[in-house]
């Protein structure tokens, strides 16, 4: 494939220690020689690859000196993009950064789109799909394990299991077609419907069991959406506060004191948990509060868990009861708050009455926070959490998997009824086009341009 040559600056705009101008493509050298001055005179064709140079950065159409800087040359192919790659290491300010994009688009670099550089990196077969979109998710992790699972996936291991699959549904194919081309030539090619159904069974079970165990990788990606819930004054805002361990929201002894959602992000040994606390539910008359109120339960149906708050001192009152009934169906733990002033509360009656688990905590004293940590890990990972083997990250691979699983059960069907081989090849087939979405080998333009929109420039 034939491209032009692209330019970012590659590192985050303000103040740094250093800053990095990035150039790839078939001129990137050339355009590099027409604004960069070795102090040691060279020609930057006989730099080595992958070694720093310094010089000085001059504007090509006056020469004058922008920065003084490091200049690396990494050759095709062995670059981030497989193709020509320099990069500049400027000082690590707008200006320097800004004016040496500048010079080097004025050179006849082309200012690259956000992620381009990844892209072509895909698209040059440096990395697969699946691979790039392990790049934006180890910038963007948010805790150690999250990026565990971005760096494996971006060494390839998701790609590896999913390339498993796909060979293993190649074969299927090969052993079809040989049998739908020559059946009476070749004898030793000849496959029964069992053994067909046997071949394709292993493979649809396996995706099955992969779904189900990686089902909770989306987390490391985009957190895990915890929503603390309940009637006013019950000490939501406290809980928040004390599982931050700063004083984010504002205490009061007045119902009604939080009228907004505020969502902070919290490192839950490991996992990126997005924590959300809410207005207190219940009926006002206060416009401002109302609309509050209808934010905190459209932030209850979108949670992943909902930490509903009870107050030990109050007891259960119709208010809550109203919000009991709201979580009925939700992934839901119960704390019951205030028990400094109560002492140890009857965690079975409350568990009887809610019909969810509870836990005893005081807010303002941090009785109780470690379990209800202990206990949201536990739900949510049924109590392990595996980052070394792959994970499913992203909704997209789910459903391709989902899509994959569902084309195997149908071509399984089809072996069932005994329905003609070019009938089954056609779900085996769509199974492998599934799957190969996930890794790019079979994937539509729009569907990239989405991926790589997400990323920022110069990466
Ligand atoms: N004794 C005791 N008081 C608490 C505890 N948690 C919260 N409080 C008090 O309860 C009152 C309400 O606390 P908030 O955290 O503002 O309650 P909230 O649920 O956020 O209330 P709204 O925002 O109005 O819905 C404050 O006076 C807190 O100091 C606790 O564990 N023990
Ligand atoms: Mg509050």
């Amino acid at each position: 494939m034939e491209f032009d040559t692209i330019a970012a600056i590659s590192t985050p705009l303000g103040e740094g220690g250093i800053g990095i101008v990035r150039i790839s493509g078939p001129d990137a050298l050339s355009i590099a020689e027409k604004i960069f001055n070795p102090k040691v005179k060279k020609n930057i064709r006989e730099l080595k690859s992958h070694t720093l140079t310094l010089g000085n950065v001059v504007c090509p159409n006056t020469g004058e000196v922008i920065d003084e800087v490091l200049l690396s040359v990494m050759l095709s192919p062995r670059s981030f993009t497989k193709e020509d790659v320099v990069e500049i290491n400027c000082h690590g300010g707008i200006m320097p950064l800004k004016r040496t994009l500048e010079a080097v688009l004025d050179a006849g670099a082309r200012l690259a789109q956000p992620g381009e550089f990844t892209k072509r990196a895909f698209l040059n077969g440096r990395i697969d799909l699946a691979q790039a979109e392990a790049v934006i998710d180890v910038i963007r992790a948010k805790t150690e394990e999250g990026l565990k699972v971005a760096v494996g996936n971006l060494e390839g291991s998701l790609s590896r299991k999913i390339k498993k699959y796909m060979d293993g549904i190649t074969d299927i194919l090969a052993r079809i077609e040989a049998n739908i081309d020559f059946p009476e030539e070749d004898p030793e090619a000849f496959i029964s419907r069992d053994e067909l159904y046997e071949m394709i069974g292993e493979i649809a079970k396996e995706i099955e069991e992969f779904l189900r165990e990686g089902e909770r990788g989306k987390i490391f990606r985009e957190g895990l959406k915890v929503v603390i819930a309940g009637k006013p004054n019950v000490g939501k805002s406290s809980l928040l506060n004390a599982l931050l361990k700063e004083k984010r929201a504002i205490v009061t002894d007045i119902p009604g004191t939080t009228r907004d959602i505020i969502e902070e992000m919290l490192n839950m040994g490991g996992i990126p948990v997005r924590i959300i606390d809410t207005a207190g539910i219940r009926k006002s008359r206060d416009k401002v509060e109302r609309i509050g109120v209808r934010r905190s339960e459209k932030s209850i149906e979108e949670a992943d868990l909902v930490l509903l708050v009870l107050d030990a001192v109050t007891g259960i009152e119709k208010e809550d009861e109203v919000i009991i009934e709201k979580v009925k169906d939700k992934e839901c733990i119960v704390l019951i708050n205030k028990t400094d002033i109560t002492g140890k509360v009857n965690i079975p009656f409350y568990e009887k009455a809610t019909g969810k688990e509870c836990i005893g905590i005081s807010a303002k004293k941090g009785i109780g926070l470690k379990e209800v940590e202990e206990k949201i890990k536990e739900r949510v990972f049924k109590g392990e959490i595996n980052t070394t083997r792959p994970l499913i990250t992203r909704v997209r691979h789910e459903q391709a998997l989902k899509k994959a699983l569902a084309s195997l059960n149908e071509s399984l069907e089809a072996c069932r009824d005994g329905l003609p081989l070019d009938i089954i090849a056609i779900d085996v087939r769509e199974a492998w086009e599934a799957l190969g979405e996930i890794t790019g080998d079979k994937v539509e333009e729009e569907i990239l341009n989405r991926i790589f929109e997400e990323f920022c420039i110069g990466k």
